[in-house]
């Protein structure tokens, strides 16, 4: 995290001030009724009332996954170092899948639930590794190994309001929800790239929706 973070307009804050939205802080964020009554890519569900020409969101929620699915029977692969890609998966967040090298795009790690099921949120915790938390991460699905579909990522982690908008607060987890879909395999794979740091799973979880 920076020292400092700008808003739009150039104001500055610190992040001290963050103040995590689970912490229940009183917030309410009034936009221009053109502007809609939803905060994007954040995750967060809040109640909109209309006032004027302006919506009124308040009541706001992080979204949240508390549904894990059994990770027993599962099978997983990697493009690098698939001999490691159990490290995972093992319950212990001491140890980790990594690549052994810097992030590129095209590196994967393959889940197959040896079932079919339904899912619709992953978390990735590289709580001990923060900077190996994936940049830019893409999803895709497929219930028999030979169709692929491209899964929408969205943000369900810790969000926080800094005083002037409603962050994503990362602290080395990274939580995403998605439309509901049965799949038997599970692939993610880089978009981005990252000079100095390895991509590394501790943990990965799947949820059901
Ligand atoms: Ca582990």
């Amino acid at each position: 995290m920076t020292s400092s973070l700008s808003d739009p307009h150039g104001r500055r804050h610190d992040p001290a001030r963050l103040r995590p939205l689970r912490s229940g802080p009183r917030i309410a964020i009034v936009v221009p009724e053109a502007e809609g009554g939803e905060l994007q890519g954040v995750g967060v569900r809040s109640a909109a009332t209309p006032a004027g020409g302006f919506i009124v969101l308040h009541d706001l929620v992080p979204g949240r996954l508390d549904r894990p699915l059994d990770r027993t029977g599962w099978r997983v692969s990697a493009t690098h170092r698939p001999e490691e890609a159990h490290l995972a998966i093992d319950g212990r967040p001491e140890t980790r899948w990594g690549t052994g090298e810097a992030q590129r795009p095209g590196m994967a790690f393959t889940v197959d639930l040896g079932r079919l099921e339904e899912v619709g949120g992953l978390t990735l915790d590289a709580r001990p590794l923060p900077g190996d938390l994936p940049r830019g991460l893409r999803l895709e699905t497929s219930e028999d190994g030979e169709r692929w579909e491209a899964v929408q990522l969205e943000w369900r982690g810790e969000a926080a309001w800094d005083g002037w908008t409603v962050r994503r607060l990362s602290g080395g987890g990274a939580s995403y929800g998605f439309p509901p879909r049965r799949a038997r395999l599970v692939r993610l794979s880089l978009s981005g790239a990252a000079e100095a740091h390895w991509w590394s799973i501790h943990e990965l979880r799947l949820y059901a929706p």
